[in-house]
Formats: structure tokens, C-alpha cells, sequence
């Protein structure tokens, strides 16, 4: 499994390059930040099950093609942060590609599906993911999703496989089982957990510092400090740039 840090599309979909700064969450009317998550990938590999599993933990046999998109919406805290997780199913059949397309470009996060039992679904990630590429904003994280792990007997692509493809384009990777549930919420809450850590953490000033404003607080407290202590030596006159010129830390180093 991977870890559930890795870049999402800033460090591998895109192919990497300069990419803005992540964009804050939204924070919804009833205090909950809104996360779109994008169900994506071939018709019949599981998307809607994979929802109603993680949204009301049932599974059905029955295949009722989604036309265009489905709507669902499921709360959870991740990190103590309150999350409204949007999650959207779409259709995976060819004619409704250039609709469910246009909701890519809201999308906080993928998952993007195939099923581990039918070999053109996983061939055809790799258009998926080009898509994915050219439609959804450049911070948005994905997770590849083997489903149907259950039926092993079955099994026409191997694990290893799903997760080279997944470690290539720098994504996070699970197997998953909407019959039996196995992995179904560890997926879904290790995208939302990385989308939070991205969207919200890093937004909330911890990327602030790095981006080399003013001197932070720290420095300050070293050039009063320094300051005074040179004050002493001098009897109460300031030597600020007479004998031995002290340049204050960069903030970068002072902080540290
Ligand atoms: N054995 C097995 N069957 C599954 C699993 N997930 C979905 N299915 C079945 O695969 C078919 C298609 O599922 P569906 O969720 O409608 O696929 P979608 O077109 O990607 O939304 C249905 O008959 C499901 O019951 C799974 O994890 N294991
Ligand atoms: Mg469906």
C-alpha cells in the first residue's frame, strides 16, 4: 500500500513541472470543509458499489448502469477536521465521457477504478489518467482502486502490477472489495486524510513561512537579544553596523 502522502497529480499526473501552490478547501454552510471526490474508470468495475459501501455499507448484485452522474454525500472527521465528502459517480461508458469530463475540473480528488478480473479495464487507466491529466485542476489527489479483490480465482491482474502503475504516475494504490468491504473506507479515508493535509494543513500558514515573507517571530527574538547583549558590552551604545556588523539569521536558518 502507499503511502498516504504522496503527491497526487502535483507529483506524478501532470509529469511534474512548477505547479501553483494548492488551493485552500472550501469550508461548507454547516462548518464541514467540501471535499468533490470523482468516481472514475470503466463501466462495470464497481464505482457505484464502491460508494454504496463506503456511504451505507450495503452491496448489491444487481448492475444498474449510472447514467451520466450520480450524486452522494457522506461526513467524516478526518484529523478532527470535518469533511463533506461530495461523492460523485460517473458513468464510465464512452458516450458519456465528455459529460462526466466536465465535472473534472472541480474535483478535489479520483478514484480512479478497474477491476481486477477484466484486463481492458486496467489498460484503459492509463486514458483515464490522461484525462484526468487535462481536465483536473493540478492539486487534486488520486487514488488507483483495483476493486472486486475478492474474486482471486479470477484475478487477470496482478497486484504488483496495479501498484507499479500506481508508484509511476506517483498516486496512491489500493485493492478493494466492494462485496466484502475489504479496504473500502481505509480508501476512501486515506484520500480525504491526504486531501486534508494538502488543502487544509499546508494552507493553514504552514506553507506560509516557506514562502519567504518577513523574518518570523524567531528571528526577531534573536536580533533583540543579540541586540541587548551588545548594548551591554558597550555600556548602553548600540553597535549596529560599527564594529562587528551582525547580520541578522535569514529566516529560513533561524527558524530551523
Ligand atoms: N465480486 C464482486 N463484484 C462486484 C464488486 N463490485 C461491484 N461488483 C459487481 O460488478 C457489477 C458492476 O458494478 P457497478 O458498481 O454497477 O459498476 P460501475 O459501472 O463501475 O458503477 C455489479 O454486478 C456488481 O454487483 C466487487 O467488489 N466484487
Ligand atoms: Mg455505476
Amino acid at each position: 500500500m502507499s503511502s498516504p502522502s504522496n503527491g497526487g497529480v502535483a507529483s506524478g499526473p501532470t509529469g511534474g513541472g512548477i505547479l501553483p501552490p494548492p488551493r485552500p478547501l472550501q469550508m461548507g454552510a454547516k462548518g464541514a470543509y467540501i471535499v468533490r471526490l470523482l468516481m472514475v474508470g470503466d463501466s462495470s468495475c464497481g464505482k457505484t458499489s464502491l460508494v454504496l459501501r463506503f456511504d451505507q455499507n450495503v452491496f448489491s448484485t444487481k448492475f444498474v448502469t449510472t447514467i451520466g452522474v450520480d450524486y452522494r454525500d457522506k461526513m467524516v472527521k478526518i484529523e478532527g477536521a470535518p469533511m463533506r465528502l461530495q461523492l460523485w459517480d460517473t458513468a464510465g461508458q464512452e458516450r458519456f465521457r465528455s459529460l462526466t469530463s466536465n465535472f473534472f475540473g472541480r474535483a478535489d480528488g479520483f478514484v480512479l477504478c478497474y477491476d481486477i478480473s477484466n484486463r481492458p479495464s486496467f489498460d484503459h487507466v492509463i486514458g483515464w489518467m490522461r484525462d484526468i491529466r487535462t481536465r483536473a485542476p493540478p492539486d487534486c489527489d488520486i487514488v488507483l482502486c483495483g476493486n472486486k479483490s475478492d474474486l482471486d480465482g479470477d484475478r487477470v491482474v496482478g497486484y504488483d502490477e496495479g501498484k507499479a502503475l500506481a508508484d509511476e504516475y506517483g498516486v496512491q494504490f489500493y485493492e478493494t472489495s466492494a462485496l466484502t468491504g475489504n479496504n473500502v473506507e481505509v480508501m476512501f479515508n486515506s484520500l480525504a486524510t491526504t486531501i486534508k493535509r494538502r488543502r487544509i494543513d499546508e494552507c493553514d500558514g504552514g506553507g506560509g513561512g516557506r514562502g519567504g515573507g518577513g523574518p518570523s517571530p524567531v528571528v526577531v527574538v534573536v536580533v533583540v537579544v543579540e541586540a541587548r547583549r551588545r548594548r551591554r558590552r558597550s555600556g548602553g551604545r548600540s553597535t549596529w553596523g560599527v564594529e562587528e556588523p551582525v547580520r541578522p539569521a535569514s529566516p529560513v536558518r533561524a527558524a530551523e
